[in-house]
Parts: C-alpha cells; sequence; structure tokens
C-alpha cells in the first residue's frame, strides 16, 4: 500500500491538464480501474471506518441509553418497593381462633360432639393460637393406629396448654377428641373435661398456603367403630382451614 500511496501522491502531485501521462492515466480503461481499483478499498476501508465508527457510535450511544434506562428503571424501581426485603407473606400477627366442642346438641346427631367455629381463615407467617374449650366428659380412647394422635404435634412448642398445664401429649385412655391438620403436621388431643370443660390451647404458624381439612382423629362418633355420624359428618368432626398470604 506504500507504493500505491506514493505512486498516487506522483499522482496528485501532476497537473493532470498538462501531463499527457496523466491525462492517458486518466482516460485509459486499465488505468482508471486500477485507480478505481486502488482507490476503492481505501473508500471502502473509509467506509468502513466510518460505518464502523458510526456504528460504534450508535452502539456506545445505545448502551449510555440503556444504561440510563436501567438506571431510571432501577430507580423507580427503588422509590416503589420498601428499601428493606419483606417476606412476601408473613406479617408478623398473631390471631386467635376460639372453637368448642359442645354435647348438647339436637337433631339427627343429637347428643353427639360437635366443633363450632369449623371453618376459619389465617395468614400465612401469623402466628394463631388455637383455643378449644370442650365440654365433652366422655373420652374417646385411641385405637391401633389413632395412637399417634395422643403426641401433640405441630406446635411452636412442641406443647399444648391443657388448663394451667404444659403437655407434649395426652394419655390415649384419656383423649376425647383431637384437633389435627394433617397437611400441616399438626395435631392437639383433647382430653376429657373432667370438670365440666376443659381449655386447651396451642399456638402455630402456617408456612404454606391453601385449605386444609381438619379432623378428628378419636372415635367419638357413632357405630361400632365410633367413625360415624359426628366423625363423618363436615362441621361436626371436621372442618376446612384456609392459609392465605398475608
Ligand atoms: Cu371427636
Amino acid at each position: 500500500m506504500s507504493d500505491d500511496r506514493s505512486s498516487r501522491s506522483e499522482g496528485l502531485g501532476r497537473d493532470s491538464a498538462r501531463d499527457p501521462l496523466a491525462r492517458l492515466g486518466a482516460s485509459d480503461p486499465l488505468a482508471r480501474l486500477g485507480r478505481l481499483s486502488w482507490r476503492r478499498p481505501r473508500r471502502g476501508a473509509a467506509r468502513a471506518a466510518i460505518v464502523v465508527g458510526s456504528l460504534v457510535g450508535i452502539l456506545v450511544g445505545l448502551g449510555v441509553t440503556v444504561a440510563a434506562v436501567s438506571g431510571v428503571a432501577a430507580g423507580i424501581r427503588d422509590l416503589t418497593k420498601p428499601s428493606t426485603a419483606v417476606p412476601a407473606v408473613a406479617d408478623g400477627g398473631a390471631v386467635t381462633e376460639h372453637m368448642s366442642i359442645l354435647t348438647n346438641t339436637t337433631g339427627q346427631l343429637g347428643g353427639q360432639p360437635k366443633y363450632t367455629n369449623t371453618s376459619w381463615t389465617v395468614k400465612k407467617g401469623e402466628t394463631v393460637t388455637v383455643v378449644i374449650t370442650s365440654y365433652d366428659t366422655g373420652t374417646a380412647p385411641l385405637q391401633g393406629a389413632q395412637m399417634m394422635f395422643a403426641k401433640v404435634q405441630g406446635t411452636t412448642t412442641g406443647t399444648e396448654q391443657v388448663g394451667a398445664k404444659t403437655v407434649s401429649s395426652v394419655s390415649d385412655v384419656m383423649v376425647a377428641h383431637t384437633f389435627t391438620v394433617p397437611a400441616l403436621n399438626f395435631n392437639m388431643p383433647i382430653p376429657v373435661a373432667t370438670h365440666g370443660h376443659v381449655t386447651v390451647t396451642a399456638t402455630f404458624v402456617p408456612t404454606k398456603t391453601g385449605t386444609f381439612v381438619w379432623q378428628c382423629y378419636a372415635p367419638c362418633g357413632s357405630g361400632s367403630n365410633g367413625a360415624g355420624g359426628a366423625m363423618s359428618t363436615t362441621d361436626w368432626m371436621e372442618g376446612n382451614i384456609k392459609v392465605v398470604n398475608g
């Protein structure tokens, strides 16, 4: 290229109007071709350089724009979002759900025990205190696989309060009912009300959302195995707990 450059310098240095060679060169198709072929890459290179330069400029501009836009977006996000990470659902609140187990029922299932407030809604992540007051003075001793429901499970302390006593289980022969939410691995055994009534209290924190069935697993219903009547009737020994986002 340096040779071409020098010859071009000579060419440029010539006065084409007075130099026949220059004129010849200018009119000679081969010479023109040569000149063109010499100039073309330079023009091409120049164009390429301009194009590349423009592209770089555009890309840099785009980059700056993107950075600016994302910066603005980040700024907007920062402005609209809480400054500290907040768990999506937990509100750190607390709620108490009161349930009773009555035995003075009338009608078709007359005399059979019945829970009140059988369906309620709580928030995921909040502390739920369940207070169950039972008026049932009869027992429903646990049988076979039901034995596992003598144990308190899934409460924040692993225990429950029976009156003023803190217990981690209830004697299986003294159980009258259970308040069990299998999907939440939660179980409160309710002992017989030896003094007219007994109040059992426990707390738990639901960690997942959904609608979960709770059930009594003590054979307190009718029939030979105690699984009929109240035990197989919704809103008697069975209900729903709905856990929603806080
Ligand atoms: Cu029961």
